[in-house]
């Protein structure tokens, strides 16, 4: 009865524990048609997020906080608040903006100076897929200069939030260990 009532007790335990991962990116980029076409499997109507949203997801047993946050220039400087025990960093890039891949750049790597994010992993999400002529993911690795990241986790994904392709490696997210 004991060890019976010893591993309820550290499953709920376990159970309780939720992990925090950020979805941040430039306005427009899909971060929250990506966080409901992964937790509801449906594509939502969205207009610009003021703030952010956030839904529970739970894989496995475990359970995740998705914090989607706004992404318009003027809401970029609160992202910061967020970062407080983010396990998991998700960015999402339009992949037909080429206009504005070097802002994504500044702010990939201000997030990566910061010491509250030192520990995160990050995934980065190639977005909009489906339009032709968008930027492959080879491309944007190169802009984002992702081969100099060294004391951070990553993996760059390409993906269609509107048909749902690519977004399962959420399922994957590894915490300290290599997403693959
Ligand atoms: N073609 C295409 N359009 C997409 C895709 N993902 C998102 N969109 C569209 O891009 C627009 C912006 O999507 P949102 O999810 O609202 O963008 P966001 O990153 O949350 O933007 P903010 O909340 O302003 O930061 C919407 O019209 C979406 O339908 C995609 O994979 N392909
Ligand atoms: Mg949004």
């Amino acid at each position: 009865v004991f060890i019976m009532l010893t591993r309820c007790y550290c499953w709920r335990l376990f159970n309780h524990q939720e992990h925090k991962v950020i979805i941040v990116g430039l306005d427009n980029a899909g971060k929250t048609t990506i966080l409901y076409q992964f937790s509801m499997n449906e594509v939502v109507h969205t207009s610009p997020t003021i703030g952010s949203n956030v839904e529970e997801i739970v894989i496995n047993n475990t359970r995740f906080l998705m914090w989607d946050i706004g992404g318009q220039e003027s809401l970029r400087s609160s992202w910061n608040t967020y970062y407080t025990n983010t396990e998991f960093v998700i960015v999402v890039v339009d992949s037909t903006d080429r206009e504005r891949i070097s802002v994504t750049r500044e702010e990939l790597y201000k997030m990566l100076a910061r010491e509250d994010l030192r520990k995160a992993g990050l995934l980065i999400f190639a977005n909009k897929q489906d339009v032709k002529e968008c930027m492959s993911v080879a491309e944007i690795s190169q802009f984002l200069k992702l081969t100099s990241i060294k004391d951070h986790q990553w993996h760059i994904q390409a993906c269609c939030a509107l048909t749902g392709e690519g977004l399962c490696l959420i399922r994957k997210i590894k915490f300290g260990k290599k997403c693959h």
